[in-house]
C-alpha cells in the first residue's frame, strides 16, 4: 500500500444502514483500500456530523460515502461542510422502497453536488471512491483495471455456458 494513500470514509445515519452498506466495506477490503465506517446522523448527531466533515481532510480521507435512508440529508449535510468529493448511497427504506432516500440525496441544490448511486448500490459506491481516489494514485489505478478485467471474463463464462446451454443439437 503507497504510504499516503487516502482512506475513504464510509458514513452511515443508522447502523440499521449497516447490512446494506456492508457491501461498500467487503468492496474497499478487497481493493485494499483503507476506510473507516462510522454511524453518523445528520439529524441525531448533527454536531458529530459537521465535526467530521470539516476534519475529514486533514484527518486522512479523500473521498466520503455517506448512507442514509428516508429523509436522508446526510450526504447533503456533509458535502455542505467540505470540498472533498461525496458519495450519497440511498438506503432501501421499510415504506416507500428508497425512493425517499433516493430524493433526499440527489436533488442537492447547484453549487453542493453529491455523486448519488443506486438505491443500496453500495459496491458502486466503494468503486466510484476507489475511481475517485484511483485519478492520483497508481496502485487503485492497477487494482481497477484488474477488477474490469476479471468482470469481463465472467461475463464471457457465463456468455459461454449459456451458449453451451442453449446451442440447438442437431
Ligand atoms: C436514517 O433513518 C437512517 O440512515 C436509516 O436509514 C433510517 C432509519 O434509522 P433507524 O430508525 O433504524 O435508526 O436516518
Amino acid at each position: 500500500m503507497e504510504a499516503s494513500m487516502k482512506k475513504v470514509a464510509i458514513l452511515m445515519g443508522s447502523d440499521s444502514d449497516y447490512p446494506s452498506v456492508s457491501g461498500a466495506v467487503s468492496q474497499l477490503k478487497e481493493f485494499g483500500i483503507p476506510y473507516e465506517a462510522r454511524v453518523i446522523s445528520a439529524h441525531r448527531t448533527p454536531y458529530d456530523a459537521e465535526a467530521f466533515a470539516k476534519n475529514a481532510r486533514e484527518n486522512g480521507f479523500g473521498v466520503i460515502i455517506a448512507a442514509a435512508g428516508k429523509a436522508a440529508h446526510l450526504a447533503g449535510v456533509i458535502a455542505s461542510y467540505t470540498t472533498l468529493p461525496v458519495i450519497g448511497l440511498p438506503m432501501k427504506s421499510s415504506t416507500l422502497d428508497g425512493l425517499d432516500s433516493l430524493l433526499s440525496i440527489v436533488q442537492m441544490p447547484s453549487g453542493v453536488p453529491v455523486a448519488t448511486v443506486a438505491i443500496d448500490g453500495s459496491r458502486n459506491a466503494a468503486i466510484l471512491a476507489a475511481q475517485i481516489l484511483g485519478v492520483n494514485d497508481n496502485e487503485i489505478g492497477e487494482k481497477l483495471v484488474t477488477f474490469k478485467a476479471e468482470m469481463a471474463d465472467e461475463v464471457r463464462n457465463k456468455d459461454r455456458a449459456l451458449q453451451e446451454k442453449t446451442v440447438e443439437k442437431k
